[in-house]
């Protein structure tokens, strides 16, 4: 298990640094939040954040960590967009004594000395979590789930439908009929939705969607309404991010559930190397919390809380 990150926890001074961050765009809601946390946390402490957006391509990530190694950088924040194919650039990172934190997604590698800290989420889990509210919801009930990927390849779309498998396991009731990727954006998910809506005899056999990210759904949530289906009553709906638009959603019955993943994984990824540069090793993986939402747990009041973390 990972050491969870306490927002509480003082952050550590790293002034005078510059940071390269190779993050990947700004498919969701999430992640544009990611990116402008990421701004404030660096400017709490006086550090310099160079920021270079990826458009979703690992070869543009490559390019950025590269750049970044030529202008000498203090350190590299990384958002692998996929999970395989890092190890040779992240060399040149290691023999340049740059040390690389992973933000919120992670990779397969033969060398794990490649990269100081990951700051993730436990993926599985919350697939986890989403599977098993499902369970708990349905009661018994037979439904049939709709599956909206993330990005194929992605640590957290391969670790989402991993775990909402576990969640569901065991419950024979609870069926995955389709599965696709949504590319984690709204405009994708709602064309998705629309094609398993179409293949569903209108949606009348569909239960539940599962989506590993809320922009998914709420782009999903507009091809039910437009499909005379109530989202939140003839398909409910869980996913994952907790971004302030969901809330809303579930504020109004059109959404169920979501498991929460904090855009704030600079914050303890500057602190982590400002240990390192202090001489303590950090831990391999620096894990932040998730929990799940609901209508009991004050919606709107969520929508505003998230409304000024920087959404
Ligand atoms: O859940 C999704 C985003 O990697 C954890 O990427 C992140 C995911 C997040 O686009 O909305």
């Amino acid at each position: 298990a990972g050491v969870l990150f306490t927002a509480l926890a003082t952050p550590a001074i790293a002034a005078d640094m510059t940071v390269g961050f190779s993050q990947i765009g700004s498919e969701s809601g999430w992640r544009a939040a990611e990116t402008s946390v990421s701004k404030v946390e660096a400017e709490k402490r006086g550090i310099t954040l160079k920021i270079a957006d990826a458009q979703q391509k690992q070869e543009n990530q490559i390019k950025a960590i590269r750049s970044f190694i030529a202008q000498g950088v203090d350190a590299i924040f990384l958002a692998p967009v996929v999970a395989t194919g890092w190890d040779a650039v992240l060399e040149e990172a290691k023999d340049a004594e740059i040390p690389v934190v992973l933000l919120d997604r992670s990779i397969e590698t033969k060398d794990p000395s490649l990269y100081l800290t990951a700051v993730t989420s436990d993926s599985v889990h919350e697939g986890e979590v989403a599977g098993k509210w499902l369970v708990d919801t349905v009661a018994g009930k037979s439904c049939n789930v709709v599956e909206l990927q993330g990005t194929v390849g992605a640590s957290v779309a391969t670790n989402r439908k991993e775990g909402f498998a576990k969640g569901i396991a065991g419950a024979d009731n609870v069926k995955i009929i389709r599965s696709q990727t949504g590319e984690f954006t709204r405009a994708k998910g709602k064309e998705v939705m629309e094609s398993f809506i179409k293949a569903e005899g209108g949606g009348k056999t569909i239960c539940a969607l599962y989506a590993h990210n809320d922009d998914m759904a709420l782009g999903a949530i507009q091809a039910m309404k437009e499909a005379g289906l109530k989202p939140g009553t003839d398909i409910l709906v869980v996913s994952i991010d907790a971004v302030p638009d969901i809330f809303k959603a579930i504020a109004e019955g059109e959404a169920n559930a979501t498991v929460e993943l904090t855009p704030n994984m600079a914050g303890p990824a500057f602190d982590a190397l400002a240990a390192y540069k202090d001489g303590k090793a950090p831990p391999k993986w620096i894990q932040t919390e998730s929990k799940l939402y609901t209508k009991a747990d004050d919606p709107m009041g969520q929508y505003d809380a998230r409304k000024s973390l920087g959404y």
